[in-house]
Order: C-alpha cells, then sequence, then structure tokens
C-alpha cells in the first residue's frame, strides 16, 4: 500500500475532543469504535448547548424572533449539507434520523408508488442490516423479488455477477459506498452506470463514507444517497436522505403529520412542497442545528487531508496486526476506508473486545449488523478496529500491545 502523509496537526486536533482526554479501567481511552458513531469536536457540543440555553424553539411555525432564529440555523444546515455532497438544490435534502430513516423512507415511499410484482431489487452481500431489512419488506409488500451481488473473498463485490444480475426487470439497486464491517470502498461510479444503462435508480448508503470521502451527488449521478451525522462528528438522531428532486416530487410522503401538509380538510389533503413533504412533525431541531458545524468541522479540515492521515493509520494498524499470530484479516483490498476487522485463532471476538476494554481499547465486536457477510466468511464475527482523525499511531501501538499479550495469555 502507498501511504501518503497527511499535514493534519493530531495534537490541536484531539484538543478538540473532550472525550478522548480520559481513563478507562485505568488506561488512556483509545477510541477504534468510530465506525459505529465518531467522537464529537467541541464546536458541535457547543451548538447544542447554545441552541438549547439560547434561542430553543420550534421551526416553520412561529413569527417570533426565537422561532425564526431556530428555523434560520435548521435551514442553513440544509444549505451546508447540499454543498458537502454538492446537490442541485436544497429541495433535494431531506433531514432524517439517520441512513435507516433514509433507506425506510425510500423503500417505503418509492416500493408503495412504484414497485409491482416480479419487479427486482439488487443489493449486495456486504450490505449492513439497515440496507437489506427495509428492501425484504418492500417485497413482501409489493411481489418485488430481492437479488444480492455476491462478495469476493477480498472483500470486494463481484462486479461480473452483478451485471448478470441486471436486466430491464431490476427497477433499484441499493449499495453502500463504503462497507462497515470490512472497510472495503465499493465502485460507486461503475455501479451507478451499469444500472442507469439498464433504466435502474440507484440508492447509496454512504453511512461509512461520509466522514472519509469525497462526495458529489451530482457527478455520482445516484437517484438517492443517506448519510448520518453521528458517523461524521455529528450528533446523533440526525441525518440527510438526498434524493433527484423530479423523483422525491413523484413520491409519495412516507409519513403523515403537522408541516407536511399544505391543506387539510377530513374529505382530502395536499402536501407541501419539497423538502417539507417528507418533514412531518416537530424534527430534531438541535441536533440537526449542530450537524453543521460537523460538516464545517470536516471541510475545515480538508477531506484529502483526513483521508491521507487515516490511510497512514488502516496501513500502520494494517501490518501491525497482521503480524500478531493466528491473526486472520477480512477485507483485503487495498481501496478501503480506515477499519481493520479480523479474527484471531481460536479466541473468540467478544473476549478479545472484553479483554481490550480492560486496558481501555474501544473496538466494535461480533457481527457488526451484517449477518449475511459475516455467514459468507463462515464466522460469527469479527473484532474491529475504526480508525478516525483523531486516533495516532501510538494508540495503535497500544492495540498491537494488548492483542499480544491476550494472545500470549490465552494460549497459556
Ligand atoms: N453502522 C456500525 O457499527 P444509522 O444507525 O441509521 O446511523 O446507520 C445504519 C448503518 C447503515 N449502513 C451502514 C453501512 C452502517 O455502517 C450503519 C451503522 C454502525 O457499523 C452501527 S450498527
Amino acid at each position: 500500500m502507498k501511504v501518503a502523509t497527511s499535514p493534519i496537526d493530531i495534537k490541536k486536533i484531539r484538543e478538540q475532543f473532550p472525550v478522548l482526554h480520559q481513563q478507562v479501567n485505568g488506561h488512556p481511552l483509545v477510541y477504534f469504535d468510530s465506525a459505529a458513531t465518531s467522537q464529537k469536536p467541541k464546536v458541535v457540543i457547543d451548538a447544542l448547548v447554545n441552541y438549547y440555553s439560547g434561542y430553543n424553539a420550534n421551526i416553520h411555525r412561529g413569527i417570533h424572533t426565537l422561532a425564526e432564529k431556530a428555523t434560520r440555523a435548521y435551514e442553513q444546515t440544509r444549505e451546508t449539507a447540499r454543498e458537502f455532497i454538492n446537490a442541485a438544490s436544497a429541495e433535494e435534502i431531506i433531514f432524517t434520523r439517520g441512513v435507516t430513516e433514509g433507506i425506510n423512507l425510500v423503500a417505503n415511499s418509492y416500493a408503495k408508488a412504484f414497485l409491482k410484482t416480479g419487479d427486482e431489487l439488487i443489493i449486495s452481500g456486504l450490505e449492513h442490516h439497515s440496507n437489506i431489512v427495509p428492501w425484504q419488506l418492500a417485497c413482501e409488500t409489493t411481489g418485488a423479488v430481492l437479488k444480492v451481488i455476491p462478495v469476493q473473498d477480498s472483500g470486494e463485490l463481484d462486479i461480473a455477477a452483478f451485471k448478470k444480475l441486471l436486466t430491464t426487470k431490476t427497477k433499484l439497486v441499493a449499495v453502500n459506498h463504503a462497507s462497515n464491517s470490512l472497510g472495503v470502498i465499493n465502485p460507486v461510479e461503475e455501479i451507478i452506470n451499469l444500472a442507469h444503462d439498464t433504466g435502474s435508480l440507484v440508492l447509496i448508503d454512504g453511512a461509512q463514507a461520509g466522514a472519509h470521502l469525497q462526495i458529489d451527488v451530482q457527478a455520482l449521478d445516484c437517484d438517492f444517497y443517506c448519510l448520518s451525522s453521528h458517523k461524521m462528528y455529528g450528533p446523533t438522531g440526525a441525518g440527510i436522505l438526498y434524493g433527484k428532486k423530479f423523483l422525491l416530487e413523484k413520491m409519495p410522503p412516507y409519513h403523515g403529520g403537522g408541516e407536511m401538509i399544505k391543506e387539510v380538510t377530513f374529505e382530502k389533503t395536499t402536501y407541501n412542497d419539497l423538502p417539507y413533504k417528507f418533514e412531518a412533525g416537530t424534527p430534531n431541531i438541535a441536533d440537526v442545528v449542530a450537524y453543521k458545524y460537523a460538516m464545517d468541522f470536516i471541510t475545515g479540515l480538508g477531506r484529502e487531508n483526513m483521508a491521507a492521515h487515516e490511510h497512514e493509520l488502516l496501513v500502520y494498524a494494517t501490518e501491525k496486526i497482521s503480524a500478531l499470530k493466528g491473526v486472520k484479516i477480512y477485507g483485503t483490498t487495498e481501496n478501503k476506508v480506515s477499519v481493520v476487522s479480523f479474527t484471531i485463532d481460536g479466541i473468540h471476538p467478544f473476549d478479545i473486545g472484553q479483554m481490550l476494554d480492560a486496558r481501555g481499547v474501544a473496538v466494535r465486536t461480533g457481527h457488526h449488523c451484517t449477518q449475511p457477510l459475516m455467514n459468507r466468511f463462515g464466522i460469527e464475527g469479527t473484532v474491529r478496529a475504526s480508525f478516525a482523525v483523531y486516533n495516532t499511531k501510538e494508540e495503535i501501538d497500544s492495540l498491537a500491545e494488548g492483542l499480544k499479550r491476550i494472545i500470549n495469555f490465552m494460549s497459556k
């Protein structure tokens, strides 16, 4: 692997994350679970405090000063999100609770309106349960059929097999930009082009891309793209669904309630314009407001700089971990976000996770909400170390040292 050196000042970055400066079980915290949720910089935490202590009010409803200030801040995040993914218009940005809700929105609204018996949906063997179950539910209600792109031993998708699955019956392809379990980055441009050639729409699950990869929805030409704020240094409970305007306009609402209507009578309701048609009820105002600061944090550091630093960590960790006795790494392709997923012969991933935690090292263990992928590799789960911009090589040394001790201890 080639290693690019990043101009990132790691000390200054770490100073911005209060949670990192603590001892866990008597050791300095080493947080390697950012793929589950990243830690939050002080600007994001301050934005939440400022909202609640300065201008908490409901949005789009009141004409008083606080309501207008809250509405402006909420809509400012929409504009920041539009710029962040280069959407053509802010009307194409729907606020959600995160990727799970974004996918469910499309699966419900699009499926109800457009799928019929015999239509086909394609997902991949690398998907998170959030990009599997909503489509299974959609197939149950519509009679559509779910097909799956196989995964190769390297963790890469089998694109030749994908080409064979694609037919004029295919109505939608839903794949992740990067795999949460293996870190593998999928060739989404190629997948989108191939799918469009047969007339299918494409949804990209960007949960693991938002903090790591450049996203340009117009250049990609994807039809839908989902993000979760909490994996991008932002608060939990917020995210966005991008959809092409003409598609969102055609799709029926997902939830009914306040704000998503133009006029309600007992006989008939007419719906609000985009994006409000899909934002029923009082939304998660505070977390959406603070999400802007998370995106600004990423843009401020520069995604290329962050990616270069994280790639350095990935290469270093891969070398260190694969040198240990009995280790098998899953996801061996070079084109990865900063995730190292592995098993160690004869030691259960949960035991490894617990013993690492006793040394202050936080990793995720188990199936990572990708049970079909674990079945593909014939394993119950892995240990997953996932890195973010605030991590260091010294922390990787702590992880490697911890693993070495666990291996020695368990082999006695
Ligand atoms: N993956 C992980 O530890 P939500 O929970 O809605 O923000 O995101 C769901 C989701 C969807 N797709 C992918 C690729 C994901 O990684 C996730 C969340 C976390 O890997 C928690 S299970």
